[in-house]
Order: C-alpha cells, then structure tokens, then sequence
C-alpha cells in the first residue's frame, strides 16, 4: 500500500481491528505471582473511553506526532492530557456517564524502568481487567488476554527502554458478544475496565514460575505432593523447599522441562474450618525465592459423603456475587474479610463465589479465616459450545483460575458451570473443563450447578456422572410457587454421589413487609427458606441460599428491583438483615447419618 492510502487505512480498511487478535497468553505459563516482592503501578491512569475503537483504528499506541520533516501533526489523541482515573476500579463507577459503557477504555501511564541486575527479567502481572485486554509497550503490541476475571501476565523484558519513561498502555474491552464466556446474557452487572491490580515483578533470568504444594488425598495425612517449575532452567537446576515447622527442608532437581517434582513425608496439623493452620511454605533457586502460607487438608466424597479430613461434613454454604456499592468489583480487603465475617455470621462453612472467578484475595482471607470455598467460572446459561474460541477461552479461565488457587486449602469445589442445557456439544465442553481441574489438581472436588429436568422431575443432567458433587439451583416457592415439587425431586433423584442445593431463593425488598405468601416481602423469602430447609432435610450434603446480598442485574426490571436481583439476605448496602437471615442462621448444618 502506498504511503498515501496507509494513511487513509482508518477510513478505507472495512476490518482494522483483526490484525490485533494475536494469539492470547498461555495461561500454563502465567508467574505465579504470590509470596515475592513486587512494584505497584496501581494508582492514577490517564483513561478515555474509546467508543468507535479509533485508538485501534487510527494507531494512536504508534504516538506519531510529527511527520518526516520533524513537524508536527494534528493528532486526535495526546495521552497524557487524558482525565485519570483510580486503577483498580470499574469504569463505571468512575464518572456518571460511564455507568452504562460497554466497548473500549484505554489506560495509559508511563513509568521509570532503572535495571537492577544485568540479567532481570521484568513481568507484567494484571489481576483481571474485563473482558478482553491488549498491551502494548513502547508502541509495540506485547499481550493478549481474554476473559474477565482471572489473572495473567506478560514478559516485558525485550521492549523495556532502560532508564526512560516507559509508556504502558491496556486497551480493554467489556463489549458482551456471543462466543464469549460468558456469553451475551447473564444476571449480573457487566462492570468494565482494570479492576484488580497491576503490578511489575523483576525475576532473575531463571525464575520460579510456578509452585504447587498440596496433601496427597491418600486418606493417610502424611504425604505432600509438590510441583515446582523454574522458568528458563533446564535440566538439574536445584530447587529447595522448606517448611520450617514441619522440620522439613529437601532439595529437589528440575527435569528437562524445567520442573521438579516430589512426594515428601510429612505429617501437618490439618486444616479446617475450625482449625485453619497455615504453615510457612518457602521455594527458592539459586537466584530466586517464593514464600507463602500453605494450609494442608483432605477433600473427599465417599458414596454420598462429602468428607474433609476424613470426617462427614455438611456444606452450609451461601452464595455471592463480587460487588460493592460505590466501586463495583473493586472491593478492599477490608471489603473482603465484611463478606467472609458476614458469611460467618450466618454460621456458614463454605461460600459459593459466584459466577465467575472473585479477587485472589478471597481465597487467601479464607485460608486464615477458616472458611471453605466453591469457586468457578463464569460458564453460565447458554454459551457457544460448540465453537472452538468459546471453548478455548473457557479452558484458558478454568487453567488460570486452578493455577492462581490450588495452594489455597480453603478452595474445595472448582466448579465448571451453571444451568447450561444438556447437549452433546455442551458435555463435551463441560468434560474438558473437569479434566483441567483433574489434571491440573487432583486434590479437589469438581461440581457443577445442574437444571433439574422439570418434566420427569429428576437430576438426569448426563454431566452428573463426571462431576464429584452434583449440585442442583432449584427456586420451588418463587419461580415454581409449589413448595412440594422440591420433595418430589429429592425423591425422584438417585445419585451414587452427593448432592447439594446450590442456589434457591426469593426476592425481599428490604424493609418491604407483608402476608407470607405475598411476592418481594421479607414474610415471604423467609417463609420459602423454612420450607426448602423441612422439605431437602436429610437429603442433600449442603446448602447454599441465592444470595448474601442483593445484587445489581440489568434484566431485573419491576418496581421492587429496580435494576437489582433482591434475593440477598442482606441488602445491597451490606447493612440491612432480612428476616430469612435469621431462618439462615437458625439452622443447624450437622450431619444427619
Ligand atoms: C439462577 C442463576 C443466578 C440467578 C438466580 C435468580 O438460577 O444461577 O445467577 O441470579 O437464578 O435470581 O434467578
């Protein structure tokens, strides 16, 4: 193309957007970025929504402002004079008219990159931005991610301009579109933008990139099963681990690819709810080291048990969404250890994160706490299932999301998916997610949050077989307003295999107060818990109630929510208990043999 009509590319080129689809980052070889030092770049970005994706268009991320004699030209766009926005957070809480954007947003900021050792490497590590993110440095395109809420990294090290500014720019991207996970329709609020963290690691050219350490689930509590891989290292690269309470401190050598694997003897104190002991875990190289506190328990069913530690357990959950008002997803860890004590509050044992992967955070507060989690992926409803892009990105969520958690003694439920038909297409797309779990943890249970088959009135979902907990959302009392169709069910249903009521509910306006059979009253959603608690009792392994808090949702549309899903037992403002909150915490989870 001539010089003339590259110039006009932006306005003659039907399609310039595909040429930036490169190839996404490889979520097996993401940092696993815990327990080591690391440079903040969180704080004030220059921003701007980019409605017509001119940044793209016109190569804005080249910063051509002068032409070949040196003088300057008019250009739509000057970074710096951007307004700026907080990083972490969701655009749209940002500024009024953003509330209801969905498409691009461009951050930019530079930074002073000054090298301390000759041979650093310089990673680039993002919480979750959603859904879709672009990197560029130094005008160059550098990284690639889809999905909305798992983390993921990009090398910096061959673009970094040393001791210089160097501009860093996100181009992300929330637009809702069909062959994404998830797909175009969900209850939830689709909040934009970079709302986790950003962060910068200098590694040595030989790094720890990644440490798994677990029990080996051989019901005899004295094996830990470690996995180590050195990034940049051969074969024979000594890799030591010490865990100084245990006594326990052995030196390993990586493989030719790099990683170092072993069974070691051990016998810790085991975690639990009650008891969440945590150990300090260190992992260092020659050059490099990772710490991190490492709780060791054992998860496992036995016909319709579930058992932790070898003892029955029944799984009085809660469900609940990532959302705070004011800031959307971008909660605090203050934010985060309120959802924890009032999940605790409820004398809840385990807390279903739904639909999506929450802040890493979580999971760490509930290793301290003493709190187990389901957590999952935001494979909800309908999806493309049989398209290679929507499966690829939903196996790229499912490894990040395993990867960044399975230290996580609290985790015990990876979950693969929520209320999506069962097709051919869907169960082999749900198979390849539960072998993800399984190959990359085999230390977990895996569910899944299954539709009951209302015409026979059974779990007949044929992913049943190749879940290890079957879990089913049901709303009989609300969507159904016969109470007597969940008895039914339970009758009907025979498992080998445990079975938990994952989602049931009813909308209660707070402080709406009427007659127990009337729609949106507390009366009523308090009512409906008491049923569905007579009605599953003795016949399920756990429960979890819709929702812990009331909830933004653009598909909520009457007077009583307004634009939220007001099935929490809380309310949106996290200050309000409703009356069920009280039938919650009323009854007892103990185990009924
Ligand atoms: C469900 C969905 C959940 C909804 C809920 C409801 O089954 O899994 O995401 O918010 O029902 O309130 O209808």
């Amino acid at each position: 193309m001539s010089t003339m009509l590259q110039d006009y590319d932006h306005l003659l080129n039907i399609d310039p957007l595909s040429q930036y689809d490169i190839l996404t980052t490889n979520p097996e070889s993401h940092l696993y970025a815990l327990g080591r030092c690391k440079e903040s770049l969180n704080g004030r970005w220059h921003f701007t929504v980019d409605v017509y994706d001119t940044f793209l268009r016109k190569k804005f991320f080249e910063e051509r402002v002068t032409d070949a004699q040196g003088r300057a030209l008019p250009v739509d766009c000057d970074f710096d004079q951007w307004e700026t926005v907080e990083v972490p957070s969701n655009w749209n809480c940002q500024k009024k008219e953003y509330w209801y954007f969905e498409g691009s947003g461009i951050y930019t900021r530079t930074f002073h990159y000054v090298p301390k050792a000759p041979d650093e490497r310089v990673i680039l590590h993002l919480g979750a931005s959603n859904y879709g993110c672009r990197v560029w440095l130094n005008t160059r395109l550098i990284g690639r991610h889809t999905g909305g809420f798992t983390p993921f990294s990009v090398e910096l090290t061959q673009h970094l301009k040393p001791n210089a500014g160097n501009r860093l720019i996100l181009e992300v991207n929330n637009t809702r579109s069909v062959d994404q996970v998830p797909s175009l329709n969900y209850d939830w609020f689709n909040y934009g933008g970079v709302f986790r963290s950003v962060d910068l690691y200098r590694v040595p050219a030989c790094y720890i990139r990644d440490s798994y350490i677990a029990l080996a689930p051989n019901n005899r509590y004295d094996t830990l099963a470690v996995e180590i891989t050195v990034d940049g290292a051969g074969s024979g690269i000594p890799v030591w681990l010490e865990i100084p309470e245990l006594s326990l401190s052995v030196m390993l050598h990586t493989d030719a690819f790099g990683v170092a694997k072993s069974e070691l003897t051990a016998k810790p104190q085991l975690w639990s709810p009650q008891n969440p002991k945590l150990y300090r875990v260190m992992v260092s190289t020659e050059g490099d080291r990772i710490e991190e506190l490492v709780g060791f328990r054992q998860i496992t069913t036995l016909g319709k048990k579930i058992l932790l530690n070898g003892q029955e357990i029944f799984l009085k959950g809660v469900c609940c969404h990532e959302e705070i008002p004011e800031r959307g997803r971008a909660l605090t860890p203050a934010d985060q250890r309120q959802v924890i004590l009032q999940a605790k509050e409820l004398g809840c044992n385990i807390m279903r994160l739904s639909h999506y992967p929450h802040d890493r955070n979580m999971a760490l507060l509930a290793d301290e706490m003493g709190m187990l989690l389901w957590e999952e992926i935001p494979v909800y409803w309908a999806l493309c299932f049989e398209n290679p892009t929507t499966q690829a990105s939903a196996q790229n969520q499912m490894t990040e999301l395993v990867m960044r958690d399975r230290n996580r003694a609290s985790v015990v439920l990876w979950g693969v998916g929520n209320e999506n038909p069962d097709t051919e297409a869907r169960l082999d797309f749900m198979r390849a997610l539960v072998d993800i779990c399984k190959r990359l943890d085999p230390t977990r249970l895996t569910t899944a949050a299954c539709l009951v088959d209302i015409d026979v009135m059974t779990v007949r979902d044929r992913l049943c077989q190749y879940i290890d907990v079957v879990a089913i959302n049901e709303y009989y009392g609300w969507y159904y307003r016969d109470y007597t169709g969940l008895a039914t069910i339970l009758e009907n249903t025979k498992l080998d295999r445990p079975l938990v009521i994952s989602e049931t509910g009813a909308d209660a306006l707070s402080g709406h107060h009427g007659m127990d059979e009337e729609l949106f009253t507390e009366e009523h959603q308090a009512k409906m818990y008491q049923k569905q608690l007579e009605l599953s009792e003795g016949s399920i392994q756990g429960f979890f109630p819709w929702i812990l808090y009331d909830f933004r949702s653009p598909i909520r549309l009457n007077s009583y929510q307004q634009g939220f899903n007001r099935k929490g037992l809380i309310s949106y403002d996290k200050t309000h208990r409703k009356l069920a909150h009280r039938v919650i915490q009323d009854y007892s989870c103990s185990v009924k043999n």
